[in-house]
């Protein structure tokens, strides 16, 4: 496994994992993370390595992507930990950049996908998916990855980025992965390390909320304005816990749905400080 910290390195680490040059060339799968990885991280890189011949995972904790009050400078960084678990899932490459070679002083180029980047958790941190989708371009670019690994947890995520790759005819393929949770049901996220043993009881509420969002929908509810109030009610039973949006959206444009049938149901709420999102697809 090559750990890589220039993008030149990894430049031509990844032409020679692509197979370049051969009769028959190799497919290359892409991971993008932030670090501080656990088995959500994890169940990209594993359905990256059965998907594809070689398998590069970045590490970087994106600046542009924090607004100026989040938590960019305490984001959890366990570096060493991150490479010892992918080198035993078989990851060919790490490309853990610094700040300075992803953004030289001197760039000023920006990637927007309008419309959709300020619905959800764009509405929430404003600017936010400028930075992902800047960042990740530049990861196609560098790595140019036949394939691309994405989770579902971070579904208003998926919705800008599926768009960027068909806006701009990024020749890879998106593939999103399921959301993978602890057994008590909280989904798995770098920023569940914030929560005290408290706090990790009341994030369960987000979780029983979209439960009982499936569990009216299944017992024939149809209107999104009712599944929202059944899952604020559930969510205003944790004290602790405020919400910032709950929406039932069409899950490629993120703009509010009648038909409920094939909706994205998601919710965001601080629990403390800490701000955790979690969804499912009806
Ligand atoms: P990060 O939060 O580190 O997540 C990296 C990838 O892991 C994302 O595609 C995310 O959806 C996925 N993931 C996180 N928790 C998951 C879970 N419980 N189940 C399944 N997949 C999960 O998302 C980012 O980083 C950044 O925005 C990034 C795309 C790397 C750009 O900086």
């Amino acid at each position: 496994m090559l750990i890589s910290k220039t993008i030149a390195e990894a430049q031509s680490a990844c032409a020679q994992l692509r197979g370049e040059g051969r009769v028959v060339g190799r497919t290359l799968g892409l991971v993008p993370t932030m670090g501080a990885l656990h088995e959500g991280h994890l169940s990209l890189a594993r359905a990256a390595r059965a998907a594809c011949d070689a398998v590069a995972v970045s590490i970087f904790v994106n600046p542009t992507q924090f607004g100026p009050n989040e938590d960019f400078s305490k984001y959890p960084r366990t570096f060493e930990n991150d490479c010892a678990l992918l080198e035993r899932e078989g990851v060919d490459l790490i490309f853990a950049p610094t700040v300075e070679e992803m953004y030289p002083a001197w760039a000023s180029t920006f990637v927007i996908v309008e419309g959709v980047s300020d619905r959800l958790d764009g509405a929430s941190r404003p600017g936010h998916f400028r930075g992902v989708t800047t960042v990740v371009s530049k990861l196609f670019h560098i790595i140019a990855p036949h394939k691309a690994f994405f989770g579902q947890k971070d579904a208003a995520q998926v919705a800008v980025l599926r768009k960027m790759v068909r806006d701009l005819n990024f020749p890879l393929q998106f593939v999103v992965c399921p959301i993978v949770r602890e057994a008590d049901g909280l989904a798995l996220s770098s920023r569940n390390h914030y929560l005290s043993e408290k706090e990790r009881q009341q994030a369960l509420v987000l979780h029983r909320a979209l439960q009982k969002v499936e569990e009216a929908v299944a017992s024939g509810e149809g209107s999104s304005s009712k599944l929202i109030e059944a899952a604020g009610l559930v969510l205003a039973q944790e004290p602790g816990v405020r919400v910032d949006y709950i929406a039932v959206v069409d899950p490629d444009t993120l703009e509010d749905v009648s038909d409920v049938r094939g909706a994205l149901v998601a919710v965001a709420a601080f629990v403390g400080t800490t701000r955790l999102i979690d969804n499912i697809l009806l």
